[in-house]
């Protein structure tokens, strides 16, 4: 099976793996769409994934979600037992003017975390996506504290370049996993990029301990592997480099998430001279979405080896379909009504949202009896084609999928 046929497969399954379908669209912004696309729009998932159905990629041995409830008690994995450690790091020590510690019982519990929330909690919609996957685990709403409210709480000096973080790992040093930003991150947000938080509820929900229970950072711009689950650790350093357990496996564990589109549905085969509506997703990545496009090909037809991506082809644009009159996922208009990057009605203040999931459609000409591929792509707000600006495997997925159509 070829590579493309793999990552098909994998964004077929993404297509189905909703329940309920639920793209419901205001009235008002359905007039932009021709009505055409209204059933294939109707049929798409929910903006918001519901948290039960988020895929799921975690290491353990066992999964520490999978430990009986008396058993994530007894190591801190619930509301009512949770402890994190906040340290200085032993070989590259910060100046610190406090820790916080088991052994003299100042670690931070899960009470004080939701103290902080009463004055300090924020709440965003980011989709968590795995580096090393082609398609989102899920869309979210992340709720939670900022991580430098309590990292002021320690009263750093000096000497802090790096926050490290790492959760339960069955106390076993090989099941590490751990991840690390520089300190500047933390302390400060690039413009309309929310903090990074120390997260407690998912679509306003407790958190389930198989998205993290009770605590995980969520990092808002970065794949998910920053966003460490089962929080039990931060260690704050004057390391001036990253040493995050994802490194290994040539992951390149600087790359924000990337710009890139996806198909929902196809027709695998069609009738002839029928115009044909598809719908998709895209990601939208650190630089942007400015355009979702779609190119149908009569397949095996040649392409000039020296235009991988296709930047010559024509392209045209599909519609990107607007902010949905229902949310779904149990979000409800309540939740967004404070949330970063929605206004005091909770509408979106921006559309497509950035480090969201937006969804477009086409409706493609009829076409003459005979077997096709469709292609689609994005074009971010700095003009770049996908797969660039970054086409590497190992810096997130982003290649430009192909699908069969038959016409018959
Ligand atoms: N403690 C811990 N946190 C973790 C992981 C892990 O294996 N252990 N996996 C990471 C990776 S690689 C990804 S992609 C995300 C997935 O988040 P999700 O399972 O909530 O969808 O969790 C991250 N956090
Ligand atoms: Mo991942």
């Amino acid at each position: 099976m070829s590579n493309s046929d793999t990552s098909r497969r994998f964004f077929l399954q993404c297509g189905v793996a909703g329940t309920v379908a639920g793209y419901q669209l205001p009235t008002a912004a359905a007039d932009s769409i021709p009505p055409a696309l209204a059933p294939a729009i109707g049929k798409l998932e929910p903006f918001f994934t519901p948290a039960d159905e988020f895929r799921d990629v975690s290491r353990g041995k066992p999964v520490p979600h999978t430990l009986p409830e008396e058993k994530r008690r007894e190591v801190g994995l619930t509301r009512e037992t949770w402890q994190l450690e906040i340290i200085s790091d032993p070989e590259n020590p910060a100046t610190l003017g406090k820790q916080f510690l088991k052994k003299d019982d100042t670690a931070l519990d899960f009470a004080t975390l939701l103290k902080l929330g009463e004055k300090h909690a924020v709440r965003f919609a980011r989709v968590m996506t795995c580096l090393n996957i082609g398609c989102p685990l899920g869309m979210g709403l992340w709720e939670g504290v900022p991580l430098r409210t309590v990292l002021w709480m320690t009263q750093p000096k000096e000497n802090l370049r790096r926050v490290f973080f790492h959760g339960f790992h069955n106390d076993d040093p090989k099941q590490l996993f751990r991840a690390s930003l520089p300190a500047g991150r933390v302390l400060e947000d690039p413009d309309n990029v929310p903090p990074v938080i120390l997260c407690y509820k998912l679509n306003g929900e407790w958190l389930s301990p198989e998205r993290g229970a009770p605590v995980r950072v969520v990092v808002p711009e970065h794949y998910g592997f920053k966003s460490v689950k089962w929080l039990t650790h931060l260690t704050l350093s004057n390391l001036a480099s990253a040493n995050d357990t994802y490194s290994n496996g040539n992951n390149d564990i600087d790359s924000p998430l990337k710009t890139f589109a996806a198909t929902l549905s196809v027709p695998g085969k069609t009738t002839a001279n029928t115009p044909i509506p598809v719908t998709g997703y895209a990601q939208v990545g650190i630089s942007g979405l400015a355009k979702v496009q779609v190119w149908v090909t009569p397949t095996g037809k040649g392409w000039a080896a020296d235009d991988p991506y296709f930047t010559t082809a024509p392209w045209t644009d599909a519609h990107i379909v607007p902010p949905p009159a229902k949310w779904g996922g149990g979000v409800t208009d309540m939740l967004l009504k404070d949330a970063m990057g929605f206004d005091a009605k909770g509408n979106p203040k921006s559309w497509p949202m950035l480090f969201g999931k937006a969804h477009w459609a086409a409706l493609l000409p009829g076409l003459p009896a005979g077997e096709y591929t469709l292609r689609c792509r994005t074009i971010d707000t700095k003009g770049a084609a996908q797969p660039m600006p970054r086409p590497f495997k190992k810096s997130g997925r982003c290649d430009i999928e192909s699908v069969k159509i038959s016409v018959e």
